[in-house]
């Protein structure tokens, strides 16, 4: 059994919900540690007004009795509040009454860099927003949830998972900057993960590699172009001398290029992973786009976004090793019942002498 993840949800639709599979039962989970991990990826600088309407707070419809897991599906829910203003555009029902609220008429300008082009065409679609609802950032709430649940799970084995921004120091000063010209940016953050044991993930088939899986999960958060694990590109420059990680005779190391994972199996060193996201596509003045409708040259839609999001990307970041560790630890240790996890942890540490 390993844990599994389902989500749905628009940006502006009622709410975003996800489904997990394959918790142990009696993880004691706490309300406040799940909201905290909501707010702090809504509170990062360069935000749009957006945040100022949302008040991220989780829900929690099945799989948990009196804060512990029942090894049920967990079923978690984030209302999105700005819903209020788009009751008649995005009724998941066809709406009754006249047109009111946002969303009532039909996108037509595709944002370069945004899911609008590719998504009309694949899906079939008139209207770019029944495109863009669904690839919006706005989704990354309801993973950072389920990455609060993995990180409750993971501190059972003593796993700590921690993202952060890589360019902080000037961050601010370059979304200021972008601001003032209307424009957006991007960059780059770095998740770190203490305490995890050696031997996740396995070299035995590419799809079970823990550096894959890491990569995959970072690189499927909106925004982000580039993953690397460890020094990841730098090594290509380096020689095989300086960038491998010699091996002590406690079977640590001194150094970690490697970032915690050799053969797509974890060392028991740090796990490093950074992503770098894009600069958002929604810009305040318009790249050179086409109208759908007309098919004349026009500019790009315009509408509220927010200038810069890496702050948020940590945050997302961080859920998603966290799932993904979390996803790795259980196809290693098992447990259908978290004592049966815990102890089949501390047995394995047993047996490689792991302190
Ligand atoms: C997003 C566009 C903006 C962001 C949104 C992601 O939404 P809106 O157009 O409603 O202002 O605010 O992110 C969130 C709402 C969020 O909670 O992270 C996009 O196009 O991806």
């Amino acid at each position: 059994m390993s844990l599994r993840l389902a989500t749905a949800g628009e940006s502006h639709g009622p709410a975003l919900v996800a489904i997990l599979t394959g918790l142990p039962a009696g993880l004691v989970l706490d309300r406040d540690a799940i909201d905290a991990d909501l707010r702090r990826r809504q509170a990062g600088y360069g935000r749009s007004p957006r945040q100022q309407i949302e008040t991220d707070e989780v829900e929690v419809l099945a799989g948990l009795r009196q804060g512990r897991t029942l090894g049920t599906p967990l079923a978690l829910v984030v209302r999105n509040r700005d819903h209020k203003n788009w009751t008649w555009g995005m009724s998941p029902w066809p709406p009754e009454g006249e047109p009111a609220g946002k969303g009532t008429r039909p996108v037509t300008l595709p944002r370069p860099g945004h899911a609008d082009l590719a998504g009309v065409l694949k899906y079939g679609l008139a209207d770019v927003r029944d495109a863009l609802e669904r690839a919006s950032a706005r989704h990354t709430a309801v993973h950072v949830a389920a990455g609060a649940v993995a990180k409750a799970l993971l501190a059972e084995i003593e796993v700590d998972v921690a993202g952060s921004v890589v360019d902080e120091a000037g961050l601010r000063a370059r979304i200021d900057a972008a601001r003032g010209e209307r424009d957006t940016v991007g960059g780059v953050v770095e998740v770190r993960a203490e305490g995890v044991p050696p031997g996740l993930g396995s070299y035995a088939a590419k799809e079970d590699r823990l550096d894959a899986r890491l990569a995959a999960a970072l690189m499927g958060i909106q925004a982000v172009k580039g993953v690397e694990i460890g020094d990841g590109f730098a090594l290509a420059g380096l020689r095989g001398s300086a960038a491998h990680d010699e091996i002590r005779t406690d079977r640590r190391r001194d150094t970690n290029h490697a970032g915690g994972i050799e053969a797509g199996v974890s060392n028991g060193e740090q796990i490093v992973a950074r992503a770098a996201m894009k600069p958002l596509p929604t810009l305040m003045k318009p790249l050179a786009s086409v109208d759908l409708e007309t098919g004349e040259a026009a500019q790009a839609l315009v509408e509220r976004s927010d200038v810069a999001a890496v702050e948020a990307l940590a945050v997302v970041a961080e859920a998603a090793v966290a799932w993904e560790l979390a996803r790795a630890a259980r196809e290693k240790f098992g447990g259908d019942a978290l004592g049966d996890f815990v102890a089949a942890w501390r047995a394995y540490l047993e047996r490689i002498q792991w302190r």
